[in-house]
């Protein structure tokens, strides 16, 4: 009788091993699925605020003219419009070559919780024949790339097309802002 309820016994500490392992199993893959959906979550939130900071330069560059309107033009910035100061850019090529770290807004502050974070932007004449093709003097067509990056990483990425007033009067009229985007670009 008691060689069976020590059995019992042993049987039943055997059992409570077994369960604290599978419980602790169960824990560390519970933490780990919510470790994975955290990171996920924080993914799509830095993809979200990648693209809206892309938009956002994209939208104020395209609000400005194809060419400059008031002094003689010239590829990049003309007199008197400062490097790292776009507030008084006025046309689309004032902000070629434009590296910010942290991104800012026009009036030059901080956007806060962006520490590491660049947004860069290239403006090049493109061939109004064909779009892809870079070309060295003015056809009329400039192409615009907003890069967001966070350290190496990139996060965002937009392409526009900003038409002359030239082409615009042309048969192509439809080919302005033409916009490709997307997080997680190489
Ligand atoms: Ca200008
Ligand atoms: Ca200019």
């Amino acid at each position: 009788m008691n060689r069976t309820r020590n059995k019992r016994a042993g049987l039943t500490l055997v059992e409570s091993m077994v369960s604290v392992v599978i419980v602790s199993v169960m824990m560390v893959s519970a933490v780990n699925t919510v470790g994975a959906s955290r990171t996920t979550m924080a993914k799509a939130g830095d993809d979200g605020i990648g693209m809206m900071l892309a938009q956002d330069m994209m939208a104020e560059i395209l609000q400005k003219e194809y060419s400059e309107p008031v002094d003689a033009p010239l590829f990049g910035r003309e007199a008197g419009e400062l490097a790292g100061l776009r507030a008084n850019y006025d046309d689309v090529d004032d902000y070629d070559a434009w590296n910010e770290t942290p991104p800012k807004m026009s009036d030059g502050t901080a956007i806060p919780d962006r520490t590491g974070w660049r947004r860069k932007v290239k403006i090049e004449f493109v061939d109004p024949a064909s779009p892809n093709t870079v070309v060295v003097s003015d056809l009329g067509l400039k192409r615009i790339v907003v890069t967001i990056k966070d350290g190496a990483n990139v996060v965002a990425k937009l392409r526009s097309l900003r038409l002359g007033t030239a082409v615009r009067k042309s048969s192509i009229r439809s080919l302005q802002f033409r916009e490709v985007k997307s997080g997680g670009l190489p």
